[in-house]
């Protein structure tokens, strides 16, 4: 795996954050710059706001927290589903430890948004390791598309072999396609007891619940999806998720030559670029609605800004009118000649081979991002 670094900028100004000169701006104590954990602020902006330097974040909703506690304290099993396209192997550390060691299937849906070739095999590979990361081995990894009907019958017969006996609760990121599948699985699910399929209240939780019987003793849950505050969806207004981001079919690859110092610009909300190292060739998997410009790192903080009014380069949005809106990473990558990933949460990802370089991509603030093999060969 390519070695990941953040390039620091304070939260609030957005200067470059260094630990080297207290008269300079962007100045940092070492210590508080090498807690990744936290928020950093320069001490300028520390000290005239006294801002909160507390940790990132990283919540689910209340409810289906306690309703998977009791999941796993009662060892049951957990279908997680997620939308391979969108999915991108960063989890919060709260769903984290309510899946590790429990009975866990994992649900790849979506699989009609990749390539037609892209093969199953290497998706499995490309999940399972993002989960091992986590030390989180699942029974089973199903690739599915829930519109095609690809696949489908999989995971009943999954279900059937790995539930024995336990109660079931699908769970998933908000959009994975937790009710598109279980509408599916409804049409032909045969209810055999005398319980009705229904919405109800949870055991002694506050949290209303879509319950389906299994059997006399078991049952399957519908939980809410998790909230998707750490993908792009969480960044950006609405419209432009909805016009710019999600995709209605297959995604297309747009191929990019890039040189040292080269930099694509995907409208004004994010940016990859070639910071040092060999001539590369960047697969880029995004929607094609966002307009992709290449050009040379020196130039895009004037293009950004000019962007801002021209609107020459979609999408432009509201929410990120200034550097200091975004996170920027470096990836140091291996001189491996292998296919690498580096994945935006939500929006999509880049393949290329590891040639030693020096990749920098910059996100809006708190948008996930993780390097690693890919999800297409
Ligand atoms: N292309 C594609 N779209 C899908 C597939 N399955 C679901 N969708 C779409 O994904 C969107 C979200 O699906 P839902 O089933 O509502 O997702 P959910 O997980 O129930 O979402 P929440 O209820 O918000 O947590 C819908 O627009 C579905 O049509 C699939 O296999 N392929
Ligand atoms: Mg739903």
């Amino acid at each position: 795996m390519g070695k990941m670094s953040r390039v620091l900028r304070c939260n609030n100004c957005g200067e470059i954050l260094q630990s080297d000169n207290i008269n300079l701006p962007g100045y940092i104590p070492t210590l508080i710059l090498k807690d990744t954990n936290r928020i950093l602020y320069c001490e300028n902006c520390y000290q005239k706001r006294k801002v909160n330097r507390g940790e990132l974040s990283s919540s689910i909703d209340d409810n289906s927290f306690k309703i998977l506690s009791d999941a796993k304290n009662n060892n049951s099993l957990i279908v997680l589903i997620v939308d391979i396209f969108a999915f991108n192997g960063v989890i919060k550390k709260t769903i984290i430890d309510l899946i590790k060691d429990v009975p866990l299937i994992i649900v790849a849906n979506k699989k009609d948004l990749l390539p037609l070739k892209s093969s199953d095999e290497q998706i499995i590979k490309f999940i399972k390791s993002r989960f091992k990361e986590y030390e989180i081995d699942p029974l089973d990894v199903l690739i599915i598309s829930t519109n095609k009907g690809y696949n489908f019958e999989t995971i009943k017969e999954k279900i059937k072999i790995h539930a024995k006996n336990k109660n079931v609760y699908i769970i998933g990121g908000k959009g994975s396609g937790k009710t598109a599948i279980i509408n599916r699985l409804l049409k032909t699910y045969k209810n055999t007891t005398n319980r009705p399929i229904q919405t109800i209240k949870y055991k002694d939780i506050d949290a209303k619940v879509l319950t389906m019987p299994i059997d006399d003793n078991t049952n399957a849950y519908e939980l809410d999806g998790f909230s998707l505050d750490d993908s792009i969806y969480g960044a950006l207004e609405r419209n432009i998720i909805n016009k710019y981001v999600l995709l209605k079919k297959c995604v297309k690859v747009r191929k990019f030559h890039l040189k040292e110092n080269d930099t694509l610009l995907l409208g004004g909300i994010a940016m990859i670029g070639l910071k040092q190292g060999k001539n590369s060739e960047i697969k880029a998997y995004f929607n094609e609605k966002i307009e992709i410009k290449k050009m040379p790192l020196s130039k895009e903080k004037i293009f950004f800004k000019t962007n801002l009014i021209n609107k020459n380069l979609l999408p432009v949005s509201d929410l990120l009118q200034d550097f200091s809106n975004f996170d920027l990473f470096q990836y140091e990558m291996e001189n491996d000649n292998l296919d690498h990933e580096i994945a935006i949460k939500g929006l999509g990802f880049i393949i290329f081979k590891g040639l030693g370089q020096t990749i920098y991509i910059m996100v809006p603030k708190g948008v996930a991002i993780k390097e690693g093999i890919p999800r297409l060969c």
